[in-house]
């Protein structure tokens, strides 16, 4: 399996994010994708290729234009009015409030995020420009019928991103920038499962009234965990995009007896959408010493998951998403990988 990775990452490495009262260094870091990248060549997976560049053109079709234009001069905003540190936002316009643009950097964060764990630094346009051009060249891998499955090894993530904003350390939604793509490319029917630990809320927001793209997310209860306010096993799609949303909260302390059953659901509904393609959200902070998170799953089953997609036998992309172990991160995101291939 070829695996599309750019060294263009490392330009985004953050200081701190706001987790459990205290400002605390970034768990989204470079040291991330380098050991997921050590781990491939390690394990001999396949050829690690940089990405071509795909332009913001393909960005635009799932986020606003007015999202991308701030993205590419936050840093630049910030600075001028603030300082060469990095940026993070801290007041919100929750319903009672307005919506409106303000002028000024801080209000502008506030507008086009989610939380204040996710800092733009001076390096973060180029590195979720090249993450981007990662999931692009991935799925023009699939799209050309050229390659069976390819592995998109994205840094920062993407899945918590909406069309017009950024938070749980993600700018732009790699998986659901890809996903579009290969629409765009021919594939009529695109079926998203993201497995991360946490909801996929910015790729269910991107493509709830939409029939063409399932999304499967199984993930830790909102009711208990980030991103608290949207994946309720409730939430099913809405106008022509009812039944293509399926949620499987898991509470926490999951292991893998009850995980399992929901990744053998989610399978279950992405064969009867018979998709032309698949794209995985493949986060691995589901691992059961991961320090973010709840779940309880073990290195020996990250390769079973990885079987348990093969059968569905499709034209698969796999987008990484989170994973914050770091000294297991490559292990249990190539175990997914060989799974896969050996399956
Ligand atoms: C948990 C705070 C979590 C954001 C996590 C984003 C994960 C992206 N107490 N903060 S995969
Ligand atoms: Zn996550």
């Amino acid at each position: 399996m070829r695996t599309i990775y750019s060294p263009d990452h490392a330009r985004h490495y953050g200081q701190s994010e706001l987790i459990d009262g205290k400002l605390q260094p970034c768990f989204e870091k470079p040291e991330r994708a380098f050991l997921v990248k050590a781990r491939i060549e390690e394990r001999g997976i396949g050829p690690v290729e940089p990405p071509q560049s795909f332009g913001l053109e393909p960005i635009r079709r799932v986020h606003k234009p007015d999202y991308v234009a701030f993205l590419e001069t936050a840093w630049a905003e910030w600075t001028a009015q603030r300082g060469p540190y990095d940026a993070l936002p801290l007041v919100w316009p929750v319903p009672g409030m307005r919506r409106v643009l303000p002028e000024t950097i801080d209000g502008k964060l506030g507008y086009y995020s989610i939380d204040a764990g996710t800092p733009i630094t001076a390096g973060t346009w180029q590195a979720i420009r090249a993450s981007a051009d990662v999931a692009l060249t991935g799925a023009s891998l699939i799209a050309s019928g050229g390659e069976r499955a390819a592995f998109s090894l994205c840094r920062p993530p993407g899945h918590h991103a909406g069309s017009d904003f950024f938070g749980g350390y993600c700018y732009f939604n790699n998986a659901a920038v890809a996903a579009q793509h290969l629409r765009d490319k021919g594939a009529a029917r695109v079926a998203i499962l993201d497995v991360d630990y946490h909801h996929g809320n910015g790729t269910q927001e991107i493509f709830y009234d939409r029939a063409d793209v399932l999304l499967v997310n199984i993930h830790a209860d909102p009711k208990q965990e980030y991103p608290h306010f949207l994946g309720h096993a409730d939430e099913t799609g809405t106008g022509p995009g009812e039944g293509h949303n399926l949620n499987l909260p898991l509470r926490w302390g999951t292991g893998w007896a009850l995980w399992s059953e929901a990744l053998e659901t989610g399978c279950q509904k992405v064969a009867e959408f018979a998709p032309d393609a698949l794209v995985v959200s493949l986060g691995v902070d589901t691992f059961k010493e991961d320090p973010i998170s709840q779940f309880r799953l073990e290195t020996e089953h990250f390769p079973l998951i990885g079987q348990r997609i093969a059968r569905l036998g499709l034209p698969t992309l796999f987008v990484m998403e989170g994973g914050y172990a770091v000294s297991e991160i490559g292990v249990n995101a190539v175990g997914v990988l060989e799974g896969y291939l050996g399956g």
